[in-house]
């Protein structure tokens, strides 16, 4: 049996990526923060009490800024193979707590290759960076590839620059099989609720469902290729089965605005909207609605542009060409993006089913403090 090393494994991708590890018959250990609330939502489906025997899904605290924390769980756990998915992932906070970001991000993912050196396992433990496609940045060919330069735009770009070229080092001066998954976009339901993809949906349901009336967004000119994170898992492992140690691009190869997101999302659920006004001028109207289950009046105002959601500096256009995992790894999607706004869109209506059912009944959640 195979044994992996999952660092964010409470994430989006780490939550795909356990689940389909465990499909393969891996043993997969994973690396947890500690919080003061429960974070393991996305993995509470695959956890196992500790006090059953051979459990095949193991967590530990650690944090990617604890060096011995990290090599004494590479010590212990020995692994074939670690997925270093831990990062402060989000790249508008990134301007805001640009040392931690640099400290998590880019020197965690060094944290990681020096550990596997030190412990002597350069010929034992391959290693996946989860580097992206926010390292091309400011446009400098299109679509990116993986001789496209790079020009990163913000702290967290810049500290995954690092994580990148680590990874490269550390390949080319000790042998190690690391290699970098320069990853575009990827949503699922599980995504987190201040990316803008899960952002419009949630935002759809809770329209929809009478739970909210207008929501806020930022750019809606930016272009992204975005895809669906369980085909993006499945490389993440193929990028580790390879004959070779390399750096891919994994893409789906088609882009689109954030505004054709959000009119993709609404007509998911039988409403066309309508924008007036540019830049922050923007807001979006209900034009119409054909879904019967939902009451909602040609006219009311949905969503308005704040510019409290601009970014320093924005990366304007991504789409990435795939053509060398296509060729060599057999990458092939299985989602486009019709069906991850619908996948996601429905999530969420289902989700806040349950507020809706709440607020009905007259339940008041957060009412410890009165
Ligand atoms: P998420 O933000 O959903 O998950 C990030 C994970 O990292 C969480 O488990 C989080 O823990 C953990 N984490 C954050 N900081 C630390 C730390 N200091 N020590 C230990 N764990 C930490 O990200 P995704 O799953 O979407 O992305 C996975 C990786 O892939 C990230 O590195 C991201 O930068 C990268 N990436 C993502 C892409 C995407 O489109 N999703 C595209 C390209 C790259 P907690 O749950 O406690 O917050
Ligand atoms: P991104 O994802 O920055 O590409 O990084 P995000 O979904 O945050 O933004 C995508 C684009 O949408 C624009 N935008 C908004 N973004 C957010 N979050 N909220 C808004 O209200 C909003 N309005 C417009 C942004 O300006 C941006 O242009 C993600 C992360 O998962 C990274 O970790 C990963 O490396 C890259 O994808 C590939």
């Amino acid at each position: 049996m195979k044994v992996a090393f999952i660092t964010g494994v409470t994430g989006q991708d780490g939550a795909y990526l356990s689940e389909f590890l465990l499909k393969k018959g891996y043993v997969v250990h994973g690396l947890k923060r500690r919080s003061s609330l429960f974070n393991t939502d996305r993995i509470d489906h695959l956890y196992q009490d500790p006090h059953t025997d051979n459990r095949n899904f193991i967590l530990h605290y650690g944090d990617m800024t604890d060096s011995t924390n990290l090599i004494r769980l590479i010590k212990e756990i020995q692994p074939d193979e670690i997925y270093n998915l831990a990062a402060m992932s989000h790249v508008h906070v990134s301007f805001q707590i640009p040392e931690y970001t640099a400290n998590a991000d880019g020197i965690g993912s060094l944290r990681i290759l020096e550990a596997v050196r030190f412990l002597g396992l350069e010929k034992k433990t391959k290693v996946y960076q989860a580097s992206t496609s926010e390292l091309y940045g400011k446009v400098q060919e299109v679509p990116q590839t993986e001789t496209t330069p790079f020009y990163p735009r913000s702290p967290y770009a810049v500290a995954k620059l690092y994580a990148y070229w680590a990874t490269v080092n550390y390949r080319e001066a000790y042998g190690i099989f690391a290699c970098n998954g320069i990853l575009f976009n990827h949503e699922s339901p599980v995504r987190g609720e201040t990316f803008v993809t899960r952002k419009i949906t949630r935002a759809v349901a809770r329209i929809a469902l009478g739970l909210q009336d207008v929501f806020y967004m930022g750019n809606l000119d930016a272009k992204r290729d975005w895809g669906h994170a369980k085909d993006y898992v499945r490389m993440m492992w193929m990028i580790l089965q390879a004959n070779t140690a390399e750096d891919w691009v994994i893409a789906t190869g088609k882009t689109t605005s954030v505004r054709d997101f959000i009119h993709m999302a609404f007509s998911e659920i039988g409403i066309t909207l309508q924008f007036k006004g540019e830049g922050v001028e923007e807001k979006g109207y209900i034009a119409s609605c054909s879904d019967e289950r939902f009451q909602l009046p040609e006219g009311t105002q949905v969503l308005a542009v704040d510019p409290k959601y601009f970014r320093p500096t924005e990366v304007e256009l991504l789409v990435g060409d795939a053509t060398k995992a296509k060729e060599k790894l057999g990458w092939i999607p299985e989602y486009d993006l019709q069906d991850l706004v619908k996948d996601m869109v429905q999530s969420d209506l289902k989700l806040m089913q349950k507020d809706q059912y709440l607020k009905e009944g007259g339940f008041r959640i957060n009412n410890y403090f009165e």
